[in-house]
Order: C-alpha cells, then sequence, then structure tokens
C-alpha cells in the first residue's frame, strides 16, 4: 500500500513545496506504516522563485509599529515611498509586528533610494512559497500512534494560532475561532482551507476529545487560522510575514503559534518577527523543514531563542525520518512526522508526513505544559550525531 507523505518545508525564499501525490482511498485501513520511503517528496514547481518586482521592508527597529493600526501603517508607508519620489501606488500592502513594514512594487533605482532612508531597515525580495502535498484519505481512529506517543490532555480554553493554507471550518472534530481568523493571500479574504494541509495541522494539535475521528494533543483548542497557503499549497513570503505580525499583536503570552511551513532561503525580516513574538511570551513551533539539510539554512526554523522550538521528524519507531531536516544548532526536540492521521478537508481524516505534522505535536504539548514540556527517549540514527530529544507531555 502506497501511503503519503506530505511536506511542507518553509523556505525563508519565499517558496514553499510540496510533492503532488494524492490518493483517495476510502476503504484503506489507518494502521501507520513505519517507513517513510513511500511517496517520495520533491520540490514543488515554483518553490522559492523570485516575485518579480515585488519587495518586502521592513521599519527601522526604532520604530514602535506595533501599537499602530494598519490605517496607520500604511500611511506611514506612503510618506517612506513620497519622500523617496515612488508614486504611492507601489504600495501592495502594510503590517504592523515587530518589525512593521510593508510590501510593495519597486524598480532598482527605487529600491537604492529607500535602503538609503534612514526610517528603512531591510529591504528583501518577495518570493513564492509552494507546498508539496502527498495525502491518502483513510478511515479514523480516536488515539493515533503519535498523540500516544506525546502524550495528551485537554486543551479547552487555550488558543493555537496556525499560520498554514486555512482550517476546514465546518470539520466536526474542530473547534476554529472564526472570529479571529484571517486569510493573507492577496485576493482571497477566505481563512478556510481549501488545499487539506493546515487542517490536518490544526486537527494534531487540537482534536475534539468526542465519539468521533480522532484525538489531538491539546484536544478541543481554540484553533485561528492564518491563511497564507492556497488550494494549491502556494503563498508569498510576504503573506507569512504579515501573518506573524498579526500574531505579534493580537496573541497573548502563553498561546501558541505553529508554523508547519518554511522559505527555502534566509529571510531575516522573518526571523526577526519570529524572535520578537516569543520574546512576548508567545511559544512558537516550527517545522525544521524536509530537504535532509542543515536547517539552519531555512527560515523560519533557523530562528533561535526563548519559546522558540524547532521540530524534526521521527517515525512510530522512534527513527529519526529520512526527509528531516537537522542540526542542533537551531533544532530543539523531535515528534513524530510519519504516517500521521489528521483531520481532512470536508470532514474527513487523511495521512499525511512531513516535519509540517512534527511541529504541531509539539506546538499541542506547549499549549498543555508550556516552558515545562518534557521529552522522552532520543531520535534514533539522527544524522547530525547528537540524538534529537523526543518532545512528551
Ligand atoms: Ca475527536
Ligand atoms: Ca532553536
Ligand atoms: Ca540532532
Amino acid at each position: 500500500m502506497r501511503l503519503s507523505r506530505s511536506f511542507l518545508l518553509l523556505a525563508v525564499s519565499v517558496i514553499l513545496f510540496f510533492t503532488s501525490c494524492k490518493k483517495e482511498n476510502k476503504n484503506q485501513g489507518s494502521q501507520p506504516a513505519s517507513s517513510d520511503t513511500t511517496c517520495v517528496t520533491g520540490h514543488a514547481v515554483g518553490d522559492g522563485a523570485i516575485i518579480r518586482g515585488q519587495y518586502i521592508v521592513s521599519y527601522n527597529s526604532s520604530m514602535d509599529t506595533r501599537s499602530m493600526s494598519l490605517q496607520r501603517i500604511a500611511e506611514t508607508s506612503t510618506k517612506i515611498l513620497e519622500n523617496n519620489l515612488i508614486k504611492a501606488s507601489a504600495l501592495q500592502q502594510s503590517f504592523a509586528g515587530e518589525p512593521g513594514g510593508f510590501v510593495a512594487k519597486l524598480t532598482d533605482e527605487e529600491i537604492t533610494r529607500l535602503k538609503k532612508d534612514p526610517s528603512v531597515g531591510i529591504v528583501e525580495r518577495d518570493r513564492v512559497i509552494a507546498l508539496g502535498i502527498c495525502f491518502t484519505v483513510t478511515s479514523p481512529r480516536l488515539i493515533t500512534w503519535s498523540v500516544k506517543r506525546v502524550g495528551y490532555g485537554d486543551g479547552t480554553g487555550k488558543t493555537a494560532w496556525v499560520i498554514d493554507s486555512g482550517i476546514d471550518f465546518g470539520h466536526p472534530d474542530l473547534n476554529v475561532d472564526s472570529v479571529r481568523s484571517r486569510s493573507f493571500l492577496s485576493g482571497n479574504s477566505s481563512p478556510r482551507d481549501e488545499n487539506g494541509h493546515g487542517t490536518h495541522v490544526a486537527g494534531i494539535i487540537g482534536a475534539k476529545n468526542n465519539s468521533i475521528g480522532i484525538l489531538g494533543v491539546a484536544s478541543g483548542a481554540n484553533l485561528v487560522s492564518l491563511r497564507v497557503l492556497d488550494a494549491n499549497g502556494n503563498g508569498a513570503l510576504s503573506s507569512i510575514i504579515q501573518a506573524l505580525a498579526y500574531a505579534n499583536t493580537n496573541a497573548r503570552a502563553g498561546d501558541v503559534i505553529n508554523m508547519s511551513l518554511g522559505a527555502d532561503t534566509v529571510s531575516q525580516i522573518l526571523d526577526q518577527q519570529v524572535e520578537n513574538t516569543a520574546a512576548r511570551g508567545i511559544l512558537i513551533a516550527i517545522a525544521a523543514g524536509n530537504d535532509k539539510l542543515p536547517a539552519h539554512n531555512f527560515s523560519p526554523g533557523r530562528a533561535n531563542g526563548t519559546n522558540i522550538y524547532t521540530v524534526s521528524a521521527i517515525d512510530s519507531l522512534d527513527r529519526f525520518a529520512s526527509f528531516s531536516n537537522y542540526g542542533n544548532d537551531v533544532v530543539d526536540v523531535a515528534a513524530p512526522g510519519v504516517s500521521i492521521l489528521s483531520t481532512y478537508l470536508n470532514g474527513r481524516y487523511a495521512i499525511m508526513s512531513g516535519t509540517s505534522m512534527a511541529a504541531p505535536h509539539v506546538a499541542g504539548l506547549l499549549l498543555l505544559r508550556g516552558k515545562n514540556m518534557s521529552s522522552s527517549g532520543t531520535a534514533k540514527n539522527d544524522p547530525d550525531g547528537t540524538p534529537d530529544p523526543i518532545a512528551h507531555y
């Protein structure tokens, strides 16, 4: 039986990739596969590609934009553009957070002028993020091997912010916070999932303790959808930065942000947003990525600091997943990420693989335990020679 493996990597270069191999088999059993060699992952077409002419501009860190309204930030951005003889129509989006900034269409000459402006921090190219997803739709079972492995508890009243492809708002096994959910996709204001990846991640964190489906690590938690990936698993680096900025100003200390995605390069603006948000007491679980490479090559997994947990993947036998990124200069902990059963679009359930699935196990534990999250055992055959501790309640 061929099983899926989906993986999401967040590359800082603003490209996410997924493999594409969709299978739906309603009669399939729900036994987890111990192998991660089926359904080989690959880079999705377009992942990491430059979005021509589009740039992310952060304000100088001395500018306090965190408490400013988006309207006010947009006015400030427009003023910066005008001061540098750039037409206001260049402005695409603005964001608060730490650092705040904006997304704009710019020429090389305009960038040169902007970089000299003391109110500007960093100017980065915007990039495509594309996920390769591979999954098998299957039948549910109440307590999956992976949730049993890390431990679980009651997440009622706790909040996880899921930066991903959205969440299936109608799924009977999920408690979605529709009021605070947002889309950061340009031209699409719905935070509902049309891809399946975000719904799968959300279920691992907080599927309800009821008579159906599965049990999440922190069952019943409030799940906020911050949508940055479209139906095909594609998005932009600038959307991830905007979503994080929104969470920075709306989440509370003790809340958890899950980032099962990444760029295929480094983004200083994204890393700064992660580090400054975590410094506010908001806990952040981040997928290490699925490139079989050092995790320090990619944002936001490379971001380090208190309250930041970069997560590698293991299988049901505690073996380090063949696809997982590694390196304890940035990786903090391992969690199950091979053949993981969770919620899927339209009230269904599916099996996916990737560090994308490992991070939300840690997100659930962080909701329950915060900094007191423990570990149990270590990853076997960890390629960097320092076995990662396996996250546990
Ligand atoms: Ca359930
Ligand atoms: Ca780290
Ligand atoms: Ca390691």
